[in-house]
């Protein structure tokens, strides 16, 4: 067992905390402030080769092994989680889809404007009656002489206001359940797809959240990403390397509030001495150190058995849940450390917790988690009644 970054590997990480220390940070506190999403940034990430981080070279990635692409993720995620969310959207649930599952002219086609930022993709997976259970699609595509039809609306997708293309998973045969599910590769200028922005989130105010609608949105059987019936298993492979880079984010984060809390505890003082010096207070920051360090074990170990190719499933969930559950904690105990400071944007951390708060649901609850975690030691579907 080697717990040692390669050399290529911390200078990755060396770039890429210096990139969020020089352009990120800075920048972080306004955007959340003006709900801005900051496409300027955005260009400067894909200049960093960060917009398709794991793609092969071939398509215009930077074929970045995924620990690699971990410890990037967390350096972006110390710095904004609105940010890092574009990374993780772009590279891992578009761009490492389309890898995996699309046909040499679908990647020759979208790869290199993806990879470049050219183009901003979009996951459109949830809807407004289908969160968790997202076998239960209630869109549908319906076949065509040229094609498909698809009609319906999807919900909470992260930079769909801003995406040329929309990975669209629908329904096309309701009677097959999940195995009628496709996956297809929609270009938004296409006619009957629109978007309507969605406002007044509790955090994340720097990243773009949309409302898809799909009114008989017409697109060509090429368009189609795997097979008719391979929708689920699609979006459940993406969310595999998606989760992995949430909380890979999630790291950063705890990261983050270890720094802004050490740094903070060891200049404020009160009883005539820095508040460092109070056990109480070294005991928050021990509490964060530790969730730190194990959210970055669990993550890279994920990391490792994808990139050795093994099962990485129940050990992505594992991270999951563990490193978005400790991002909460870490921010919450943050603003402790920083008493009424804390409260206010002077200092990161009340952004923290609130952009951190989605992760504990976005690309699978907490629960779904546990669930996944469950199933695999129990052998037990909890989602399937059981037969007499
Ligand atoms: N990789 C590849 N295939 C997978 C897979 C994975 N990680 N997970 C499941 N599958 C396959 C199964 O092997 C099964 O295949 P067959 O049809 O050949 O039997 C099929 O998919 C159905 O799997 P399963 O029975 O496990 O599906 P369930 O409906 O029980 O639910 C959960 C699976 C709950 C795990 C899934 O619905 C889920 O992850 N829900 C959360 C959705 C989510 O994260 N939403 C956020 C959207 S993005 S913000």
């Amino acid at each position: 067992m080697n717990f040692d970054l390669t050399d290529e590997q911390q200078a990755v990480r060396a770039t890429a905390q210096q990139f969020t220390d020089r352009e990120v940070v800075h920048r972080a506190k306004q955007n959340d402030r003006d709900e801005h999403f900051d496409t300027e940034l955005v260009a400067l990430m894909a200049k960093q080769g960060y917009l398709g981080a794991t793609v092969s070279r071939d398509y215009g990635g930077a074929g970045l092994d995924y620990v690699t692409y971990g410890v990037m993720i967390e350096e972006i995620g110390r710095g904004c989680s609105a940010m890092r969310t574009v990374i993780s959207v772009q590279t891992s649930l578009v761009c490492s889809t389309i890898e995996r599952w699309g046909s040499e002219d679908q990647k020759q086609r979208y790869l290199p404007r993806l990879c470049s930022g050219e183009w901003l993709g979009c996951f459109g997976l949830t809807e407004p009656d289908t969160g968790s259970d997202a076998a239960n699609q209630k869109t549908r595509a319906v076949k065509t002489a040229e094609g498909w039809s698809i009609s319906g609306g999807k919900m909470w997708i992260s930079l769909g206001n801003h995406a040329k293309l929309a990975l669209i998973f629908a329904q096309t045969d309701p009677s097959l359940g999940h195995r009628g599910l496709a996956c297809f590769l929609v270009e938004t200028d296409t006619p009957g797809f629109s978007t309507v922005e969605i406002h007044h989130k509790m955090g994340l105010r720097g990243s773009d959240t949309a409302e898809l609608v799909l009114d008989s949105v017409e697109v060509p059987d090429n368009a189609l990403l795997g097979n008719v019936g391979d929708g689920f298993k699609v979006a459940m492979t993406a969310l595999d390397t998606g989760r992995y880079s949430v909380a890979a984010g999630c790291v950063g984060v705890c990261q983050g509030s270890l720094d802004a809390s050490v740094s903070y505890a060891k200049q404020r003082e009160q009883f005539g001495k820095p508040i460092a010096a109070f056990q109480l207070v070294q005991a928050m920051l021990a509490e964060i150190k530790v969730s730190t360090e194990a959210a970055r074990l669990l993550t890279l170990r994920a990391g490792d058995l994808k990139d050795k190719g093994r099962p990485s499933t129940v050990e992505t969930s594992i991270a999951k849940w563990y490193s978005t559950e400790a991002a909460v904690r870490c921010a919450n105990t943050a603003i402790q450390v920083h008493g009424g400071s804390g409260y206010v944007d002077d200092h990161p951390v009340e952004r923290f917790l609130r952009d951190v708060r989605v992760t504990t649901l976005y690309e699978g609850t907490s629960q779904i988690q546990q669930l996944i975690i469950g199933r695999d030691l129990t052998g037990i579907n909890a989602l399937v009644p059981p037969s007499n």
